[in-house]
């Protein structure tokens, strides 16, 4: 195991940290260092929204974050730290503030990679070209955003072959500017049993990509390829192939579907033969564009059928398994997936947790230490928090909700969420049935789905809501009450006008 350790000359008073949460789910934050960073109370949300071998400590003035790192003084400068390979290497960062001094070191689980350390008179621009660089080295690959209709966040599990098709159609009479129409989880019989149809979604997934092809867009499908629930037909046929504890059972990978689930052994040939055989099935049905979720599964720790492949390893043979099936021209979302060991292999990302039809769930952030499940203001939080990972894939920040239908969100809320996908500049995406639009619904969807350019942040200085909130085309507040003149969970543009940058930002601009 590779360390090393900065001692900082610097006073911890006023110092940022800038952490970025292990998977897709997992917190991205830039908060006071002398502040606590939150680690879930619940134990089946350790395996679940982190790495469960590095989890968020927990403690006061204590940062734990995942391949990057950067600290921030007062005057925009600072130190910032990114691992240059993640093939086969998990790089774990931790700072340190005793009140007095700072520390900071990392580890690494897996082969020793170079590690880019410095210090910047401009940490915004230094984490830019350190994670650039990492990018490069991996083989990014970042084709042009999608614009992408999705079933999850208004179907959810219920979702039918029939609705799929409607929605398809109304879009085209709309003029809705979709690329992609990607059936989400709920189509299959099982965890594992991918090719059978479940009872209610009237008909079978290989039905559907003649229809949509016919409607002028891409087919895409949903798969949590990695996982297994032990009532499938897999894990009926295949014991041998499950991730296991130390006393020889299948590991418990997560709960969610009602039950506890289990996750492939990766590192077990017959498992990758299966996984590029699952890929190239879906892919000869005509779905071009993959889902892949909850692809942490791989990489949980555990016992494996190889013991000399290590976790990030194992999980990087995985996905190649499914981009070796699905073939170098399909276009893959990673999702619930180790980031910056999926560089090279996916072509988007989930950059944050879902977005859901309200704003906060409170008693699970604040009381059970958890912002990784579902709500507008996790997703906006952890996203804006990743601005620079546009040079490991296309960012996906998740979905607009533009409906005011079986959705809580009030209008400010609903312009936030237009404004991140703006700022961020990745993926587009919705899952609005689209007879809920109204006017007002339709022209803030259309808005959403005009593909931008990834903005940059003016300033890690400042921040309304423990995030990266400021941006050179607006400034989001995700606190409970007014900022500035920003209303509460708003979002402001900036009108063709960059907002005034500090003076020693402006200096190094
Ligand atoms: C389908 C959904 C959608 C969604 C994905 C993912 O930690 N959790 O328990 C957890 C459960 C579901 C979830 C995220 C986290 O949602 O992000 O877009 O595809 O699966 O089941």
């Amino acid at each position: 195991m590779t360390s090393r350790q900065w001692t900082l000359p610097v006073s911890p008073a006023g110092l940022r940290v800038l952490v970025n949460g292990y998977q897709s789910w997992s917190e991205a934050e830039l908060r006071p260092i002398e502040d606590t960073q939150a680690t879930p109370l619940m134990r089946w949300r350790q395996e679940q929204g982190h790495d469960p071998a590095f989890l968020p400590s927990g403690a006061p003035g204590r940062w734990r974050s995942h391949t990057l790192i950067a600290l921030i003084r007062p005057d925009g400068g600072g130190w910032v730290g990114c691992a240059q390979d993640a093939t086969r290497t998990f790089t774990h960062w931790e700072a340190h503030s005793d009140g007095a001094a700072v520390q900071v070191w990392y580890t690494q689980e897996g082969p020793e990679v170079p590690v880019a350390w410095e210090e910047t008179p401009d940490v915004i621009r230094s984490v830019e070209a350190q994670a650039a660089r990492l990018g490069q080295n991996m083989g990014a690959r970042t084709p042009p955003p999608l614009r992408v209709w999705c079933s999850w966040y208004s179907y959810y599990r219920n979702v039918t072959l029939e609705a799929m098709i409607d929605n398809a159609r109304q879009a085209r009479q709309y003029g809705l500017e979709f690329d992609v129409f990607q059936l989400d989880d709920g189509f299959q019989a099982d965890l594992g049993d991918w090719t059978e149809p479940s009872a209610h979604f009237g008909g079978h997934a290989r039905d559907l990509p003649a229809a949509l092809t016919g409607l002028g867009v891409t087919p895409g499908l949903w798969l949590a390829p990695f996982l297994v629930a032990p009532t499938s037909r897999l894990f009926a046929g295949h014991p041998e192939w499950m991730l296991r504890d130390r006393q020889g059972n299948p590991l418990l990978a997560g709960h969610n579907w009602g039950g506890p689930y289990h996750a492939l052994d990766t590192t077990h040939p017959d498992v990758l033969d299966w996984l590029r055989e699952l890929a190239s099935t879906v892919r000869g049905w005509g779905y071009t564009y993959l889902k892949l979720d909850f692809l942490y599964g791989a990489a949980l720790p555990g016992v494996r059928h190889d013991p000399a492949v290590g976790r990030a390893q194992a999980y990087r043979m995985g996905l190649q398994a499914l981009r070796d099936g699905a073939g170098e021209d399909a276009f893959l979302l990673g999702c619930g997936a180790p980031l910056a060991s999926s560089i090279g292999l996916v072509d988007a990302m989930r950059t944050g947790p879902d977005v859901a039809p309200f704003w906060d769930e409170e008693s699970r952030r604040v009381w059970l230490g958890d912002a990784t499940g579902p709500s507008a203001r996790n997703a906006l939080h952890t996203s804006l928090s990743r601005w620079y990972q546009h040079a490991w894939y296309q960012p996906d920040p998740d979905v607009m909700i533009a409906r005011r239908e079986l959705s809580l969100l009030s209008r400010n809320e609903r312009h936030a969420l237009a404004g991140m996908l703006d700022v961020i500049g990745g993926l587009r995406a919705s899952s609005d049935p689209i007879a809920m639009l109204d006017a007002e619904g339709l022209e803030l969807l259309r808005r959403s789905l005009q593909i931008s350019a990834p903005d940059r942040p003016v300033t890690l200085t400042r921040s309304f809501g423990g995030a990266v909130t400021h941006f050179s085309r607006g400034t989001f507040n995700l606190e409970d009450t007014l900022a500035e003149g920003i209303p509460a969970h708003g979002y402001q543009e900036h009108h063709g006008m960059r907002l005034a940058v500090t003076t020693s930002e402006a200096d190094f601009a």
